[in-house]
């Protein structure tokens, strides 16, 4: 009798605790959305009115740049880190002779520790060089983006996916190709441009281990083993990646380095928009489905929230994004002001009707407040008042679609960036 009794107060404790850990239900419902004021990205802290190039490049630029390394996405360190390159292996007739493919190594070292990003790189075979370029990271290592059968099999961490048979965190020859379809490398190839990719988890594995691995121990201190409160997470650390990564193309001979254009989907997409933001070589810049803490607004609170990502993803922003926590009117910047920071560098943002989770209306609406930074450096800005249509994209400075389906990095969202791609970097 004791015995049951104290069976069922276990369980009771453990499904009360399962209740609790629950995160709220997201809201979907646009009439539940408190009224919010956006951020004027035209106005600075002290209420300097930012009406010339001038005032935006000196004044309002770097101060919403600071605002989002201190609040948002954390500071990078500033320190000088060694760094070097290494052609691993070269192949001139990749694809059936469509393509030349390098693999190299990025070796990145600091005091006594090393990390090495290893780099994936398809240039056209048919074009004159050196050509514009696609850079974005991947999720499941350089073997899951080509059926090529002598790329190996990332060794790094990667996320579990029943899918591909992947249950602790290692990568097995059933991801060999697994990812194709997200990065259409033929098409891309056969328009022109070549495409370089890296896996994310070569940067930072994506789980929270306190920074213990990944390129944040790299830049500790003496003594220092844990990050301060305003210091890059993992979403930083990616970005930075990617200009390690820009750094050797712009000395790979057939690579245009002026003209490369940072791609990436969800939290990756996240990724792109910080790191076109970091970095102004990044030529064009493109946002597939990144939602909440990319191209999304925080403060309408639809779909995923400040409070649920940092619940879930605790490593991805720096310490200090915490404080906003069911607090978003009182964030200091908001995303179409991230937006902005790429101006008046062409940029794409891209939703997906079913996508909901990742707020599609934010997004537009982040383009949509972009557009005054847009058109004060003269550019044609965002084309649109009100949100296109399903599948009619839209190719102004500031380039949009929403396309039906669901949260994914598709064929027809290839196609758009072609299309951008030509308009922009040809
Ligand atoms: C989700 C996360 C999103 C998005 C997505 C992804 O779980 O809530 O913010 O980043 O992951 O990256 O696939």
């Amino acid at each position: 009798m004791k015995k049951r009794y104290l069976t069922f107060n276990i369980l009771l404790l453990v499904y009360s605790q399962l209740i609790f850990a629950q995160p709220k239900n997201p809201n979907y419902d646009e009439g539940k959305i408190p009224t919010y004021t956006l951020p004027n990205v035209l106005e600075s802290e002290g209420g300097i009115i930012v009406n010339s190039v001038d005032k935006w490049f000196n004044i309002r630029r770097p101060e919403i740049l600071k605002l989002f390394k201190q609040n948002v996405y954390g500071e990078i360190p500033q320190q000088d880190i060694k760094i070097s390159f290494k052609l691993q292996s070269i192949k001139n007739d990749a694809l059936n002779g469509l393509a030349t493919r390098k693999q190299v190594k990025i070796i990145l070292s600091n005091h006594d520790k090393t990390l090495t990003l290893s780099v994936l790189l398809y240039t056209p075979n048919s074009c004159q060089k050196p050509v514009p370029a696609f850079l974005g990271l991947n999720f499941i290592g350089n073997q899951s983006v080509t059926n090529e059968l002598d790329i190996p099999i990332t060794t790094n961490w990667v996320g579990n996916y029943k899918k591909y048979h992947i249950s602790d965190h290692k990568a097995g020859e059933q991801t060999r190709g697994c990812k194709t379809y997200r990065w259409q490398i033929e098409k891309i190839l056969k328009n022109g441009y070549a495409i370089a990719t890296c896996h994310y988890g070569d940067i930072d594995p994506d789980f929270d281990d306190g920074f213990q691995n990944g390129i944040h121990p790299l830049f500790y201190k003496e003594g220092q083993n844990k990050l301060q409160s305003d210091e890059w997470g993992s979403i930083g650390a990616w970005a930075w990646g990617l200009s390690r990564i820009l750094d050797y193309l712009e000395t790979d001979k057939d690579v245009d380095g002026s003209r490369v254009a940072v791609i990436g989907h969800s939290r990756l997409g996240k990724t792109a928009l910080w790191a076109g933001a970091l970095d102004q070589r990044f030529a064009l810049v493109i946002s597939n489905d990144s939602g909440c803490g990319g191209a999304a607004l925080f403060r309408r609170r639809i779909g995923e929230t400040v409070e649920m990502i940092n619940r879930s993803f605790p490593h991805w922003f720096c310490e200090n994004f915490k404080n906003f926590n069911n607090k978003e009117d009182k964030l200091p910047v908001d995303q179409h002001m991230l937006i902005s920071l790429i101006a008046p560098r062409p940029v794409y943002i891209a939703s997906a009707e079913e996508d909901r989770w990742a707020d599609p209306k934010g997004e537009f609406l982040s383009a949509l407040n972009a557009d005054p930074v847009y058109r004060l450096l003269k550019t044609d800005g965002f084309a649109v008042r009100e949100m296109p249509a399903v599948n009619y994209p839209l190719f102004s400075r500031i380039g949009y679609h929403i396309r039906s389906g669901k949260h994914d990095l598709s064929e027809y969202d290839w196609q758009q960036y072609l299309f951008f791609a030509d308009k922009f970097m040809k």
